[in-house]
């Protein structure tokens, strides 16, 4: 770490956490009033200090023992091994991110990019995970500021190495604010993060993902079955629509209209699963696109309700008391973050997990298998339309 800082200053985040005005709703759940305390992430400070970062010490420096393009490398007995694999995982400082990055990082197999807004946290996390420095990299990513994303993408086709597999991870969820955040290009806070985000990233990293020379180079983009109304989970309200899309058009930033994908009210819950359909309507429409050309498998999960994690840090209290034993002996849908870790894992490296434009899930066994979409969340014309508003949006278009 201390390496790494030293190198590598203005990579490390300090974003700031600050309580913006307005009450908060009474939970859909359990019908309790709240609390006001919305928290929102401003990077302004990252990312005028991003700007000045030293690409090419730091990145050398942490990358130098991994970045290898040839494929194969022969040991002394002239035997042919695989070269460690290269996977981005997005927010893997906490939960499901953290849980696949050690599960991968612990196979010895992989070099974990851990693209995470906070350097620092990132950086303790997989050393209290017990990750060895050998098999992962911190590397800075807000996805809150294109910019930001923009600098990941130079700082890591910098570092020369390859990239083999790219996770979709990160989320924000604001279910109790009244008031929308925004991120740093003024797009509302859960679609611009865990869809816009994710979109320039995804789209800009293609490129380096099709000249891998990895066996199975994969693009895989988290879902949630709360954006699947063919579902009991995702029929619980708000229910995830993205109507005509004429907020998404208009920017979503309240100037030109509405907030939200559909144009409607704000509603912070609503906003996460719509942003959860845009992020398997986007794994669907890069299958159609690309996958013929490239050979990239494009999936997406659901990896099952892990009701521990952060995702939940902005709900009330009693929610976050109440829903792990919710889901544990109501639902049964409760996994722990290391048997999740383990799925997205798997959907990262299986060797049988190599079909594209599939939606895995898991049985009550731990076993994968392919789901299927709601409606909404498999239609190719809505998914084309998400794509080409979007790529406005990012500057791709
Ligand atoms: P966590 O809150 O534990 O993890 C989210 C991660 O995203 C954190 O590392 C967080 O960083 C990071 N993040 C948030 N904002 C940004 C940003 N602006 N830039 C970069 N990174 C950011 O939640 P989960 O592990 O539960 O969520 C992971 C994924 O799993 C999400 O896509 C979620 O939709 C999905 N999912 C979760 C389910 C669940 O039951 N928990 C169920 C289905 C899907 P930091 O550590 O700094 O906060
Ligand atoms: Mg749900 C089989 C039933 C099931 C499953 C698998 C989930 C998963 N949920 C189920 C049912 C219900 N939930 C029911 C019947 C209710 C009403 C009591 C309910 C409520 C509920 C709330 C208030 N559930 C929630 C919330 C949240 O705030 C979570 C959410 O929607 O976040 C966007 C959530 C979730 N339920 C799930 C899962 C996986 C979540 C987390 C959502 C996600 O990460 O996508």
């Amino acid at each position: 770490m201390a390496l790494q800082a030293s190198f590598f200053p203005s990579a490390l985040s300090t974003h700031k956490e600050g309580k913006v005005s307005g009450g908060v709703k009474d939970s859909a759940f359990f019908g309790f009033s709240l609390s006001d305390h919305v928290k929102s992430d401003f990077s302004c400070s990252v990312l005028r200090r991003s700007k000045r970062v030293n690409v090419s010490v730091g990145v050398r420096a942490q990358t130098a023992a991994t970045a290898s393009p040839a494929i194969n490398r022969a040991t002394p007995e002239g035997k042919k091994t695989l070269r460690k694999g290269n996977v981005v995982v997005t927010g893997a400082s906490s939960g499901l991110g953290l849980a696949t990055a050690k599960a991968l990082a612990e196979t010895g197999k992989w070099n974990v990019i851990m693209a995470c807004r906070d350097f620092l946290k990132a950086e303790r996390a997989a050393k209290a995970a017990g990750m060895s420095k050998d098999n992962y990299t911190v590397m800075h990513l807000n996805l809150a500021s294109l910019e930001s994303v923009r600098q990941f993408i130079k700082n890591f086709q910098y570092s020369g190495m390859p990239l083999d597999v790219l996770v979709c991870n990160a989320a924000v969820y604001f279910p109790t604010a009244n008031e929308p955040t925004y991120t740093a290009e003024g797009f509302e806070m859960s679609v611009g993060v865990n869809h816009l985000g994710h979109f320039l990233l995804a789209r800009e990293l293609l490129e380096d993902l099709k000249n891998s020379d990895y066996p199975s180079k994969r693009l895989i983009i988290v879902g949630s079955i709360t954006g699947n109304t063919n579902t009991l989970a995702g029929n619980v309200p708000p229910k995830a629509n993205l109507g005509d899309l004429r907020g998404l058009a208009g920017g979503l930033n309240g100037l030109n209209g509405s907030t939200m994908i559909d144009g409607g009210q704000f509603d912070g819950a609503k906003a996460y699963k719509d942003s959860k359909v845009c992020n398997m309507l986007m794994m669907q429409e890069f299958h159609r696109r690309y996958h013929e050309d490239t050979g990239i498998t494009f999936a997406s999960l659901y990896p099952g309700c892990i009701a521990t994690t952060g995702l939940f840090r902005e709900h009330i209290p009693l929610f976050r008391l109440l829903f792990p034993p919710f889901q544990k002996y109501i639902t049964k849908g409760f996994v722990s973050e290391d048997e999740a870790g383990k799925r997205l894992a798997q959907v990262v490296s299986d060797p049988s997990l190599t079909k594209s434009g599939v939606y895995w899930s898991w049985n009550k066994n731990s076993a994968s298998f392919e789901n299927q979409l709601s409606e909404e969340a498999s239609d190719p014309e809505k998914a084309r339309r998400v794509w080409e508003l979007s790529e406005k949006l990012v500057g791709l278009a």
